[in-house]
């Protein structure tokens, strides 16, 4: 049994891709039709009370991409009968009263919510806002964004708010709504009743003197059917009959759809430019231990919670290789892993959630004044690039060790086993320091995860695979490699050390 071919957006922080994807005989075959850069741009903004650099994504060149590859997958895999979209969360494009973007969406790591949480919480203090949704504070939170963006002539002049995926979505079907997954990111859903916060928003108002609620969209499950592709869209790309579906358009919803847990007691790693690290749960932990350890409930397909935390993850790899190819001395990823493998482990550990490291900017000098700071005592402070990779995937796997006990006291869980999922799941080493540091066994795979849980829930909602999200990861079983890393016992004690050496400081 065949199903015809779906097609799957995948848009991460570092880059973007289109796979297609078919059921052949219980298994997902994919091919991969697009795969691009996605390339922030930073320019002067004035909207702030004077002239200051801000950091924006190039969405038209992300849509250029997407377009392109929604057309080899028409004309080599086509007919398309499905095409799902997700990205990375909590950013958004606004548009005017005929449908047009506002400028380009401001990217979640601009400066410009530096304080914006303090403000919001004037009117609903952060306890209060956490029981109502479930969400972490992370300062650029939607929410966030918006009492920063506030009074701007952008605002004013906007009448729609959507989110990235739910913004291509528009330009595919004309449709406006706020797929539920990456709404939750907002910090703006109750989690009850997963519509609109209106105490959220209220704040809003408070802070701002803005009523925002006007801008926001209809809130769809994931698994919806949006629409069919616009007839102008779907004659130039050759996506007649295509039908849009709104899967769990967060990327890390995505993800963790396809992550093949076993029982309740698996926990994750959606590894990418960030590590999203935690549990799936059928309700979220609300409590105040969760809050206070910055665990966030963002919600998954079929009603799922996805009970997290965001370690800061490969982006300070990404960043540190950025750095040093504009330092004229470019390193190769797969060269520099096996050089970071020959170094003596756990010399110098930093805290991978220093918002020291948030903002982009020169990566290894901040590792290294850190590691100076914070790492010290066992050996040498980090100075090659080997040293600062070993130094960033030891600090990540520190980080994974603390987040995955932490998820299991919260949750009343008894983890058993660690899955990785993501373009991390290919970091052999991260893996294994993943397994030791945190003694249990780690499943690597698969590495393009995101897809495939876009992918799979179109099959679901479009009525091509039966049996909900228990069948997606069968399926997702069945079609992948895996890869097992055991744990060694022999460095147990060198983590306990570490662990105890970083929360001393
Ligand atoms: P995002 O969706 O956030 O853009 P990805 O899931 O694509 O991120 O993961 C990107 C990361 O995967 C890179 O930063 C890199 O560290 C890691 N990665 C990709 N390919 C490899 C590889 N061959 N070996 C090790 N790591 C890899
Ligand atoms: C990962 C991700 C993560 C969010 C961040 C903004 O790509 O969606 O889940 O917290 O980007």
């Amino acid at each position: 049994r065949r199903s015809p071919t779906l097609a799957a957006v995948d848009l991460g922080a570092s880059s973007g891709r289109v796979l297609t994807g078919r059921l052949v005989e219980g298994r997902l075959v994919t091919h991969e039709v697009g795969r691009f850069a996605n390339t922030p741009v930073t320019t002067t903004a004035w909207s702030v009370g004077g002239a200051r650099e801000r950091l924006s994504w190039d969405v038209l060149s992300l849509w250029q991409g997407v377009r392109e590859g929604l057309a080899v997958a028409a004309r080599d895999h086509g007919p398309v009968a499905g095409i799902g979209v997700d990205t990375w969360a909590v950013d958004y494009g606004l548009l005017d009263g005929d449908g047009e973007l506002l400028g380009n969406p401001v990217h979640y790591r601009d400066a410009r919510t530096q304080g914006a949480p303090e403000r919001l919480f004037e009117a609903l203090p952060a306890a209060a806002l956490y029981e109502r949704t479930g969400i972490q504070v992370q300062p650029f939170n939607t929410l966030f964004q918006l009492v920063a963006e506030a009074g701007s002539a952008r605002v004013r002049a906007a009448e729609d708010l959507l989110l990235v995926p739910d913004l291509l979505g528009f330009w595919l079907t004309g449709r406006r709504v706020a797929e539920l997954t990456n709404a939750s990111t907002t910090a703006m859903v109750d989690a009850a009743t997963l519509t609109w916060s209106g105490a959220a928003l209220d704040a809003l108002k408070a802070v701002t003197g803005e009523d925002l609620s006007r801008l926001l969209p209809e809130v769809v499950l994931p698994g919806t059917v949006v629409g069919s592709v616009l007839d102008p869209v779907a004659a130039g790309l050759g996506l007649s009959g295509a039908q849009v579906v709104a899967v769990g358009s967060h990327d890390t919803a995505s993800a963790v759809a396809a992550v093949p847990l076993t029982s309740e007691r698996s926990a994750y790693i959606s590894s990418g430019t960030w590590s999203l690290v935690g549990l799936e749960r059928p309700e979220p932990v609300l409590s105040e231990a969760g809050r206070a350890a910055n665990f966030t409930n963002e919600r998954g397909v079929e009603g799922t919670v996805r009970f997290l935390r965001n370690v800061a993850g490969l982006w300070l790899l990404q960043e540190s290789l950025r750095t040093w190819r504009a330092q004229g001395r470019p390193q190769e990823l797969t060269d520099l892993l096996a050089a970071a493998a020959e170094v003596p482990p756990l010399r110098a550990v930093v805290d991978v959630d220093d918002p020291a490291f948030a903002p982009p900017g020169d990566m290894p000098a901040r590792v290294v004044a850190a590691a100076r700071r914070t790492g010290g005592g066992l050996g040498p402070v980090p100075e090659s690039p080997a040293e600062v990779t070993r130094c960033i995937l030891d600090s990540l796997a520190l980080a994974y060790r603390r987040a995955v006990r932490t998820a299991g006291e919260l949750a009343g869980v008894d983890v058993d086993v660690v899955h990785v999922v993501g373009g991390g799941s290919r970091n052999a080493l991260l893996c294994r320091l993943t397994a030791d540091a945190t003694g249990l066994p780690v499943v690597a795979g698969p590495v393009e995860g995101t897809a495939m849980g876009n992918l799979l829930v179109q099959a679901v909602a479009l009525g091509h695979l039966e049996g909900g999200l228990p069948a997606v990861r069968e399926v997702v079983r069945a079609s992948g490699d895996l890869v097992r890393y055991e744990p060694t016992a022999a460095g147990a004690a060198a983590w306990e050390r570490a662990e105890r050496r970083l929360a001393d400081v």
